[in-house]
């Protein structure tokens, strides 16, 4: 990119990832958030046995050793929660509603954390105190008084633990309701919607004793450096014992190809770092099914040819543990190369190269991430990874498996325990035969009915435990005014964010203990629970004096909501949160695989779950693994207009989310803006534009009403042809809300048509 012109912000960045440019970063957020003395502590509790777990991703440490003191991104997520910035009554007071409104994301959560319980006060357009009492008792009584328990909504965000999720999907469903919009809807839902269906469980299949002894990683659609920064610690371990790790992603990410890891004292030294790609394949954006069915279709060549001998595939594996193996294979047969390398952006070569080295493996993982669920055929994507992991047995045996990487740090653990809109008859009755109240069976809203349910006028009240609702959403110029119609809208959360701004008829703050502070109950400290990306159930336990005074549990918080709303409710709220021992029990008894949960979770390292794929047991309907083959290449439908490009949403490394720690990209060479577009140079010069042109985005999607994202900056990156990139949430104008996995109702965050044209 010499020859290109200069940009403002946008930097060549040669270095690997990790190293002491990580360490740097570190160090800058520890100064700009924390008091100096207070943060090496902090830090060094994190993902400790007695510590607490960090907040910042779903990575297991191995045997609870924490790996954390090095892990930049782990280091901001801590930072952030513990900041000595306080957001009391008198910021309230001096900034009204509509003057926060244009602040930006970055600068509402910098302000710092939330102290006193907030409601919104029309006359003045502040938000004003409200004690915790009359806050509960208002909540309640607006609950009480709606005609339909099923006009509310009860969102919850995956930062949650256990016990908080518990206790908030008994309240909603004592309440009667199942309305449980997730993060997890808009996140890892065709994970969930779609593995059962394969495999028998919603879950990942691998821990981290696989990725000992694993032969093959193939790494779809995630970005470990910056979204899952322990996992570099695994990757890179396996790449220095020669694992060859194949990389699909349209996106050229610094840390899949070199990294320092800041742990290795000697690559420190010596400036080195690790190649973690054996190979890099830049998919175009959607185009992961295509390229699976390419990968398939030369395995199936390989099986065939009289070299191999049927050796390939794993005919004896197949035949015990599978059914739909021939209808698999016949589509495969059906689809042709030339479609193939169209539709992934991958040439027959390159694909044949990968199922080469799958043949090779004894052993391989597929890791995966947003890149292959947020799609319009998410559901169908994550199903063909289970696919090709059939064909050569890679389930139920040591060094194998699926292996999704889950998003917030308790996200998988929200959902064991009842955080669902389709609950089961089991878990109904044993919530009947534990408390003795009839929940409601009848199928509830996922996040993007329950917004368009607010947008109908039909839902009246939306509560969310963590988060921040209509800003991770898809559309805001739909959403955001959809907030404002509300009757009640309340937000239990630890920072201000836009979604407290979209006031409603009325609107209640309520500032919640993060995991980093101690939880002090009526039985003295109290430790919640979470689980991680492979199932893990561990405690954790804060120790930093809370932010302020005032703040309460997010237990506590659902118990006191509760008793307010329900005053004749059959569950002792103020019991349970004493303990938080009570609720485990209480978890027990309705999920059985929490068999003696208060005392598994007092040993070091929690315990795991039980997963029958990992013994080749199968819990579908038919008892097998189920090969369910992918009709056609598309994941997308067709756009409208011409010259569609394909366009994916993605974090920045400074970035939590809806939460904006900083305006760096440091990996991807963006420095102090989020306002560009990635751009390959070839797609520019076609269109005329290039590096650093002002540009605007249009959807290219049937529909009458226009969604433009104008005044962005293009640069020009590595990235496949015929797909751009931009940063979430700015770019959510651009993806209709009902723009969705049809099976698993996650929004297409990840492959959103079009147009780009120099700004007007
Ligand atoms: N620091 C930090 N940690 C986080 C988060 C955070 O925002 N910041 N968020 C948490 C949450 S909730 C989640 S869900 C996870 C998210 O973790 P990721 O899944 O890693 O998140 P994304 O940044 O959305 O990016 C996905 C990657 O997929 C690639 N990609 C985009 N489109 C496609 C495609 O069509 N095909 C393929 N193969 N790849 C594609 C992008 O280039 C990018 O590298 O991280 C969790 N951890
Ligand atoms: N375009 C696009 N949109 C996306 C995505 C994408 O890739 N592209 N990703 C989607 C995904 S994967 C997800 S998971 C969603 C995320 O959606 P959410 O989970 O709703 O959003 P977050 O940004 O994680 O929530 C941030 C807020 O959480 C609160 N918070 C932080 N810690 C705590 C705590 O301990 N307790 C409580 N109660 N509150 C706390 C803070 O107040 C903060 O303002 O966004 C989705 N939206
Ligand atoms: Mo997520």
């Amino acid at each position: 990119m010499s020859d290109q012109p200069d940009v403002p912000g946008i930097k060549r960045y040669d270095s690997p990832a990790g190293g002491w440019g990580a360490l740097n970063a570190t160090a800058r957020a520890v100064r700009e958030q924390m008091d100096a003395f207070v943060a090496p502590i902090t830090l060094l509790r994190t993902n400790q046995p007695d510590g607490f777990d960090c907040p910042g991703c779903a990575w297991p440490d191995k045997e609870h050793r924490s790996t954390f003191q090095f892990c930049e991104n782990g280091a901001k997520a801590v930072t952030w929660e513990a900041t000595k910035k306080r957001v009391p009554p008198e910021f309230f007071e001096k900034h009204t509603v509509a003057s926060l409104l244009k602040w930006s994301d970055y600068d509402l959560e910098n302000e710092g954390r939330l102290t006193h319980p907030m409601a919104y006060d029309r006359a003045t357009d502040t938000y004003q105190p409200i004690s915790w009492e009359a806050a509960f008792a208002r909540i309640g009584d607006v609950l009480r008084s709606l005609p339909d328990p099923n006009q509310a909504e009860f969102y919850t965000s995956g930062r949650a633990s256990n016990e908080a999720a518990f206790l908030y999907q008994l309240f909603a469903r004592e309440y009667g309701t199942n309305n449980f919009p997730d993060c997890s809807n808009m996140c890892h839902e065709a994970t969930s919607v779609g593995l059962p269906k394969s495999i028998g469980i919603g879950k990942g299949t691998v821990s981290l004793e696989d990725f000992d002894q694993c032969e093959l990683i193939i790494a779809m659609g995630h970005n470990p450096g910056t979204n899952h920064p322990r996992m570099m610690g695994t990757l890179h371990e396996c790449a220095r014992r020669g694992v060859p790790i194949i990389v699909l992603n349209p996106l050229r990410e610094r840390a899949l190809e070199r990294f320092a890891d800041p742990q290795d004292a000697l690559e420190m030294i010596t400036f080195g770092s690790t190649d973690i790609a054996s190979s890099y394949h830049l998919v175009k954006v959607g185009g992961d099914a295509a390229a699976l069915k390419g990968v398939q279709k030369a395995l199936l060549a390989l099986d065939a040819s009289t070299h191999s001998d049927g050796t390939v595939i794993d005919h004896a594996f197949i035949a015990e543990h599978t059914i739909g193996y021939e209808e698999f294979v016949d589509d495969i047969n059906q689809t042709e190369w030339a479609d193939i390398e169209s539709e992934s952006g991958l040439s027959r070569k390159a694909l044949e190269s990968i199922a080469l080295a799958y043949s090779e493996s004894n052993a391989t993982i597929v890791t995966y991430g947003m890149g292959i669920t947020q799609h319009s055929k998410g559901t169908s994507n994550v199903q063909q990874i289970a696919n090709l992991l059939f064909m050569r047995g890679n389930i139920g045996k040591a060094g194998a498996g699926i292996c999704p990487l889950r998003g917030h740090s308790n996200v998988q653990g929200n959902r064991t325990v009842g955080i669902t809109e389709l609950p089961s008859n089991e878990m109904l009755q044993r919530i009947e035969d534990t408390y003795g109240f009839v929940p409601p069976s009848h199928h509830g809203h996922d996040a993007v009915r329950a917004m368009q349910a607010i947008l109908a006028g039909k839902s009246r009240v939306l509560m969310c435990l963590g988060g921040n609702f209509a800003v991770a959403m898809s559309d805001h110029e739909q959403c955001f005014p959809a907030m404002r119609t509300l009757d009640l809208s309340v937000f239990v959360n630890t920072k201000l964010n836009r979604s407290h701004l979209l006031v409603s008829q009325e609107s209640i703050i309520l500032p919640c203990l993060g995991r980093t502070e101690l939880d002090a109950q009526e039985a003295g400290p109290q430790a919640v629970t979470v689980e991680d990306s492979m199932s893990m159930v561990h405690a954790s336990r804060g120790k930093l004096p809370p932010a302020s005074e005032h703040l309460r549990s997010e237990p506590a918080i659902v118990a006191g909501i509760a008793q307010a709303t329900l005053p004749a409710s059959k569950v002792p709220w103020f019991e349970l949160v004493a303990d938080y021992d009570r609720i485990r029990d209480g978890i027990e008894k309705v999920f059985p695989d929490f068999a003696d949960y208060n005392e598994r979770i007092r040993k070091p390292g929690g315990f795991r779950l039980p997963l029958p794929p990992t013994e080749r047991k199968w819990t579908t309907p038919s008892g097998k693994a189920t090969f369910i083959p992918f009709r056609g290449l598309r994941t997308s439908p067709e756009s409208v207009g011409e010259n569609a490009l394909t366009l994916t949403t993605i974090r920045s490394h400074d970035q939590y989310n809806t939460t904006i720690y900083g305006l760096d990209d440091r990996y991807r060479g963006v420095f102090g803006r989020r306002d560009v577009i990635f751009m390959n140079e070839e797609d520019m010069r076609l269109r005329g534009l290039k590096h650093g042109d002002v540009i605007d985005l249009e959807t290219a999607l049937p529909g009458n009403r226009k969604r433009r994202l104008t005044g962005y900056t293009a640069i020009t990156y590595k990235i496949a042809r015929g797909s751009i990139g931009a940063y979430y949430p700015e770019a959510n104008v651009l993806v209709p809300l009902d723009y969705i996995d049809a099976e698993s109702g996650t929004p297409s965050y990840k492959s959103v048509p079009v147009t780009v044209s120099r700004a007007a």
